[in-house]
């Protein structure tokens, strides 16, 4: 008896298969793949396109304005769902597809699941070189599709119809690794896009992949357990892990128990939701006060779903104590090895439970407990002052971007959801905000992308139309993806984008003086006829006009006042609402207790910057390996 088979196109039957892929988590089912974003070229308008065409029932269709926009929308959404859902991109081939590669980059990098199908050239090769086509002397199989490889979790070119029989379970299953996951890249020639072959129809059949609890090593767990027991200043680091394994409630009965504090990195925010009495805030170069001097002094950090960047540990100054020691907990071995921990490879709430189990009992004696509400205290007083919570709202001119986060803080509600990339707002908001749920903070700052912002927003919105989602961005963010404004105009979603007009690169520019360059390249500025030099007249962009030409209500406030009447107005419902306001640029928010490795140049003969370098030599001497 032969199976039973259906005659479909290659990209009707990807189609199809994706429309009968779920998760399923702690009972919990839905179905992984929540739409197809795209923009049709050649290069797949025949293939796929025709195929969403014909399947548009089961998988919706939508039209963004850029590629790489549309995988941070995808991202985000899947960042939302704590990767149990994302949704697919298809793209032409060429730039369409090369479009996407930040997109891929940064999705991989912040561990979050994204479905690439990027158009390919024929595979059948006859009419080469086509539109658009790499053509190598060396080898005529390389295509400008290879550049996804290293941005990719998983890579398959579908050169013949019958091959995504074998690569489309292999694609869903990194998709929906916990530890494997990021982008899954599918580059689909255009022939074959379009090449009929008969599918068994089992390829079609719903299936449900089960998103585990992986359980650590019991002996690692008692050796990690011993740890904790004999440890005085102990300190957990909350990453993105914790909130991606739903793992919050887990957290807070470990620390309540045992009255160690928590610091949380840029993904980790919200793991612990304020207020709580051991929420010492974000942690690293970006950090609180409190959070960067029980870090400094801890003899044990206890890490839970952290990839350890840079900017978590200070570019590896953050931890002094000479004998310190590290706990990781980590679905991934490579994250899990990091800093020579003792690694509790496995999922984060399962984890926390166990290790909760093992250490019944501990409690961290008085004196830290005292240290701990001290130093906790003394950074929130802090805090409401660099946020300007006594100022005068009525006061015009001269805003200050800590403040205008004040009064954000102040009229959203512990629901919604702030989103943010790149530029000084990110260090601003890892201080300052309060995250008062785990899904209240969206910050993609493993890529940091500038240009997430909006598109990310959109996910966000798409994967919780039930919370209010407010956009924060710089004006150079702004300018680089602004167009996805039109997209969420079309789909009618209704986000604030509050953009922050400091007129240019003010994070940059700032680093770029600390390092001796005096903000070189970092302002809008007109060529000076006199003198050839980019020191003319601030060149100024009118963003409130910009975003109404894109079709969102917008306005520009120019007091704290206004801004707060701005966010607190009735919201309409059906599209997006753009809040410009201007910011000073040179009032920033310094460091606390924290460093980042920006290497200076060795030689010159500008004197700021050899002085740049010495201190540079001079902070380097804290750098740690952990071996
Ligand atoms: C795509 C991309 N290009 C360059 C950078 C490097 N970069 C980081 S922040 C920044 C400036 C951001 O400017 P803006 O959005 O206005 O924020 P501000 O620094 O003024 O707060 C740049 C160029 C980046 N992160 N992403
Ligand atoms: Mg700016």
């Amino acid at each position: 008896m032969t199976a039973p088979t259906e005659r479909l196109t290659m990209a009707q039957a990807l189609i199809r298969f994706l429309t009968r892929q779920h998760t399923s988590r702690d009972g919990r089912e839905q179905p992984l793949i929540g739409g197809m974003f795209g923009i049709f070229g050649h290069g797949n308008v025949a293939g796929i396109g025709q195929a969403l065409q014909e399947h548009r029932d089961a998988m919706r269709y939508y039209l963004p304005r850029n590629e790489q926009a549309m995988v941070h929308t995808a991202a985000a959404y899947a960042k939302m769902h704590n990767r149990l859902r994302t949704l697919a991109c298809t793209s032409s081939i060429g730039p369409g597809a090369t479009n996407m590669i930040s997109g891929a980059a940064a999705a991989t990098i912040n561990r979050v699941p994204v479905l690439l199908l990027p158009g390919d050239i024929f595979a059948g090769r006859r009419p080469a070189p086509v539109l658009q086509q790499l053509e190598s002397g060396a080898s005529p199989d390389l295509s400008v599709n290879d550049c996804f490889k290293p941005v990719s979790r998983y890579w398959d070119r579908i050169e013949r119809p019958e091959q995504i029989v074998t690569s489309l379970p292999d694609a869903m299953r990194v998709l929906t690794s916990p530890a494997d996951t990021g982008a899954v890249t599918l580059a689909l020639p255009q022939d074959v896009q379009a090449e009929a072959y008969d599918y068994p129809a089992a390829l079609f059949e719903p299936r449900i992949w089960k998103i585990p609890r992986a359980r650590a090593d019991r002996d690692r767990l008692r050796e990690a357990a011993a740890m904790i027991r004999t440890s005085r200043r102990p300190l957990i680091v909350a990453g993105g892990g914790v909130i991606y394994s739903e793992a919050s409630d887990a957290l807070r009965a470990l620390v309540d128990a045992t009255g160690i504090p928590v610091g949380e990195t840029q993904a980790g925010k919200g793991a612990l939701p304020e207020p709580h009495p051991l929420a010492a805030g974000g942690i690293g170069a970006t950090g609180t006060l409190a959070a960067n001097l029980l870090a400094r002094d801890a003899d044990l950090v206890i890490v839970v779903g952290s990839r350890l960047s840079d900017f978590t540990t200070a570019s590896k100054t953050a931890f002094q104590d000479e004998r310190v020691r590290f706990i990781t907990i980590n679905v991934a071995e490579l994250d899990a090895h990091k800093h020579a921990a003792v690694p509790l490879v496995g999922d984060a709430r399962a984890a926390l439970e166990e290790l909760g189990e093992l250490v019944a009992g501990y409690h961290v004696e008085t004196e830290y407990t005292e240290r701990i509400a001290f130093l906790i205290a003394a950074w929130q007083a802090e805090a409401e002052l660099v946020c300007g919570a006594c100022r005068d709202l009525s006061r015009a001119g001269g805003l200050v971007q800590t403040e205008v986060i004040g009064v954000l803080q102040q009229a959203l509600t512990p629901n919604d959801t702030i989103v943010c990339a790149a530029g000084s707002l990110p260090g601003d908001l890892h201080k300052l905000w309060r995250a008062r749920d785990p899904k209240a903070y969206h910050l993609e700052y493993g890529y940091s992308c500038m240009g997430y912002e909006i598109a990310g927003g959109i996910g966000v919105k798409m994967a919780a139309p039930e919370r209010g989602v407010y956009v924060l961005v710089g004006d150079g963010s702004y300018l680089m993806m602004a167009q996805e404004i039109a997209t969420a105009v079309q789909e009618r979603i209704p986000i604030t984008i509050v953009v922050f007009d400091n007129q240019g690169f003010a994070s940059i520019g700032g680093l770029s003086a600390s390092l001796g360059s005096g903000g070189f390249g970092t302002r809008y500025r007109y060529r000076s006829h006199a003198t050839g030099e980019l020191d003319g007249d601030l060149v100024s962009v009118d963003f409130a006009a910009n975003a109404a030409s894109l079709g969102a209500r917008a306005c520009r406030v120019e007091s704290l006042a206004a801004l707060r009447a701005a966010l607190t107005a009735p919201a309409p419902d059906d599209g997006p609402v753009v809040i410009v306001v201007p910011v000073d640029r040179d009032a920033r928010l310094g460091g606390y207790q924290s460093w980042w490795d920006v290497p200076v140049a060795e030689v010159s003969t500008m004197a700021e910057v050899q002085r740049a370098r010495t201190a540079f030599e001079t902070a380097r001497r804290r750098e740690r390996d952990f071996l």
